[in-house]
């Protein structure tokens, strides 16, 4: 199935106190939708952003929320992710005690339903969910920190999630990748079958670069895997 590949920005990765004005760079450079963190301290070590950040996000930009929920028993925070303006909200297989109940829940308030899985983590897990889906996160590096290095065992992972989805009529999941998606890392997990790339520090909040030139290498390096094609 040809599906665009869509750009996403790590909202973990901008610069906080300009946010609005990286939210402005973000949506003219063209990306597709924001990648929201939301962490627990338990989950992870760490926390990130938070429901009121996501509601001001909100009023300053119309780029869609997607919100990757790094906590334990997602459940508890999957309504107030939708109300604070996620269009995507997706949860950890090692976090969820009912995976099948919290993804129906929430497609049932409306949003798009994934499920991410640690590196460690088997994708047997996505068997008996694979009808509540809308997209695989594969998580590249471990969760609850930017920075850090892509482990190699996930790019055959990203490939084996695909042909799951593939050879069991759900052609239609899409699967992001989350973690080090930097400019010489998205020709191989694009390769694989990732078709939703959160660029953080190592592409799209490059330190070397503008948002607007870093967006533009990452879409030179999609362009140049299309043509290749
Ligand atoms: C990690 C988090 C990610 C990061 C992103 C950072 O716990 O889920 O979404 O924000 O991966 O990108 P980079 O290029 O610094 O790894
Ligand atoms: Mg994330």
């Amino acid at each position: 199935m040809d599906r665009p590949v869509l750009i996403e920005a790590s909202v973990a990765c901008a610069n906080l106190l300009r946010l609005e004005d990286d939210l402005k760079l973000l949506a003219s450079s063209g990306v597709d939708l924001l990648h929201i963190d939301i962490m627990d301290g338990h989950f992870v070590d760490n926390f990130c952003v938070d429901f009121s950040l996501m509601r001001a996000i909100g009023r300053v930009s119309d780029l869609p929320m997607e919100c990757h929920l790094m906590v334990e028993e997602p459940e508890r925070f999957i309504d107030r992710t939708i109300e604070a303006g996620a269009q995507y909200v997706s949860i950890h297989a090692e976090a969820s005690r009912h995976l099948q109940h919290d993804l129906q829940h929430i497609r049932e308030r409306g949003a798009k339903a994934g499920v991410a899985l640690n590196p460690a983590t088997p994708i047997d897990c996505l068997d008996y969910v694979l009808d509540e889906l809308d997209m695989v996160v594969v998580m590249t590096v471990n969760p609850g920190f930017v920075g850090q290095k892509l482990i190699p065992a996930t790019i055959q992972k990203i490939q084996d999630v695909r042909r799951r989805l593939d050879n069991t009529g759900h052609e239609n999941v899409d699967i992001q990748v989350d973690g080090n998606v930097s400019f010489a890392n998205i020709p191989a997990m694009v390769a694989a079958g990732a078709n939703m790339l959160v660029g953080g520090t190592s592409s799209v909040f490059h330190k070397d670069y503008t948002i607007p030139q870093a967006v533009n290498a990452v879409k030179t390096i999609l362009q140049k895997i299309e043509t290749a094609q």
